[in-house]
């Protein structure tokens, strides 16, 4: 007799199991933005809110742009004698619910080695990079140098 009954128990095991999300799915991005640089010698920077709608928490671990050939994800943190640092971030944690902001002053993409110089009113494609090997890409406007966010 062949094994028959085995071979539909796994099956209906795995029918019964919820089916699996893609990190990104569950990342809404929002209010993404950037500002003009000048030229190409000082790296750019990018700023979004990254909201995690799904149960499980989601895990970034970085950027993808043909505009800058090494983008990163940095944190801006200022100590006691007030003296600021960039450090760079190999992961991002959103916990399952919540949003992580990034914002001038605190978390940011650092566009290193901008590949064009980034003019404003112009907008480029940067794609969110998750622990799954999943990616969200977005359409980034770019604002006027002094911009300090979309709500100027
Ligand atoms: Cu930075």
């Amino acid at each position: 007799m062949r094994p028959f009954g085995i071979a539909t128990l796994v099956l209906s095991l795995l029918a019964a199991a919820p089916p699996v999300l893609a990190d990104g799915d569950d990342v809404v991005i929002e209010d993404a933005w950037s500002r003009a640089s000048i030229g190409t010698s000082r790296p750019g920077v990018a700023y979004m809110t990254l909201r995690n709608t799904g149960a499980e928490p989601v895990m970034v671990t970085g950027m993808r742009t043909d505009l800058a050939m090494m983008p990163m994800i940095h944190a801006t943190t200022t100590d006691a004698q007030g003296v600021t640092r960039m450090s760079h971030m190999e992961e991002v944690e959103i916990a399952a619910g919540e949003a992580v902001a990034l914002a001038p002053g605190g978390l940011h993409v650092m566009l290193m080695d901008l590949q064009r110089p980034m003019v404003e009113g112009e907008s480029y494609t940067l794609s969110v990079i998750f622990a799954d090997g999943t990616e969200a890409s977005i359409q980034v406007p770019i604002l006027g140098m002094a911009s300090r966010g979309p709500a100027d």
